[in-house]
């Protein structure tokens, strides 16, 4: 019988002298990186950096094309395959993954060494060493406080980078200060950043205000395939292989489906049930606009997230199948909280 392993929360001072203490970082954060996971890797690479000391941001998949604007001045590519080999960290940090299965191949390459996990989901599945994982808006805000505390031990200004990804991290998160997560401290840190010089209209610009001709002709596809069921409460879109291929669609492309079926009047539980790959295994996204808990419903199969923003991977027979699957328990759920 083996130990089972230990996992020790830190305060942000413990965290923070272990950002200061090393020399290499080497910085992983989730499979499909959002803002949030692009935005606090790079905003920590920068301030590791800034500091003197050398940092790379590692990612089973690479940074998608809309956040290159966060990622590509410091690095050209992410996977780990692009990392000098002659780089031997001293240190390796995960940000905004509250699982292992969310390192994807990552997490075979680095168990048992991850010193650190800086997260902000408040729950998980812990498989660093140690953690910091207070339930904030976006991992960058939890990291802010930290990197308040190396510029601080360095005695150096944050520096106008490191603002700008901070920034990022926390409107990605929160869809542009829209949802329930954008707690007054991520409004403060906003403040803060805008005191600071931090040009985030043209920030938002970039995570919210441009779409590529591709993704609104899949929006476009999308919309046409939508559901509704319950009386126009849940609505679900199903995005086959097949019309991705038909597309020429990138999974990337695909991202912005969900707020197609969200924006709908009357939806209170939005889901988008994706097949990346000829196999079947469905990706859902799932959002709810009202006190319904879709990570219940992602639990159910195995993933997780936020009240208001969870996903999961199901592996079943045909898409139509996981849609069913998705609507029956979601139903349930509706009758159950009625009673
Ligand atoms: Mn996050």
């Amino acid at each position: 019988m083996t130990d089972a392993p230990a996992f020790f929360e830190l305060s942000s001072a413990e965290a923070t002298a272990l950002l200061c203490e090393r020399q290499k970082y080497l910085v992983l954060f989730h499979v499909h990186p959002d803002g949030d996971a692009v935005g606090s890797a790079f905003a920590l690479a920068n301030m590791i950096k800034a500091t003197g000391r050398e940092a790379y941001c590692v990612c089973a998949d690479e940074v998608p094309e809309r956040l290159h604007f966060a990622s590509k001045d410091l690095q050209e590519s992410v996977l780990a395959s692009s990392i000098p080999e002659d780089f031997v960290p001293d240190a390796i940090v995960s940000v905004d993954t509250a699982s292992p299965s969310q390192l994807g191949e990552l997490y075979e390459i680095y168990k048992d060494k991850i010193d650190l996990m800086i997260d902000h989901h408040g729950k998980g599945t812990y498989y660093a060493n140690y953690f910091v994982s207070p339930t904030s808006s976006a991992c960058g805000e939890v990291l802010y406080g930290l990197l308040e505390g190396v510029a601080a031990r360095f005695e150096i200004e944050l520096p106008l980078r490191v603002r700008e990804l901070i920034y990022t991290a926390i409107s990605a998160d929160t869809g542009c200060f829209r949802y329930n997560n954008a707690t007054p401290r991520a409004h403060k840190i906003a403040a803060d950043m805008l005191e600071c010089g931090v040009d985030t209209s043209d920030i938002n610009h970039k995570l919210f205000g441009i779409k590529t001709l591709k993704q609104m002709q899949v929006e476009h596809a999308g919309f046409e395939r939508m559901n509704f069921y319950a009386d126009g409460r849940i609505a679900v879109i199903t995005f086959p292989y097949s019309l991705k291929e038909q597309y020429g669609a990138t999974d990337e492309n695909l991202e912005t489906l969900i707020d197609v079926a969200r924006s709908v009047k009357g939806v209170e539980v939005a889901a988008v049930i994706k097949q990346f790959s000829p196999e079947n295994k469905f990706r859902v996204s799932m959002r709810s606009s009202s006190d319904f808990d879709v990570s219940e419903i992602c639990a159910h199969y195995g993933g997780g997230g936020h009240a208001r923003a969870a996903g999961c991977t199901m592996s079943c027979d045909s898409i139509l199948t996981a849609e069913m699957a998705i609507i029956s328990v979601v139903e349930m759920k509706f009758a159950e909280n009625e009673i």
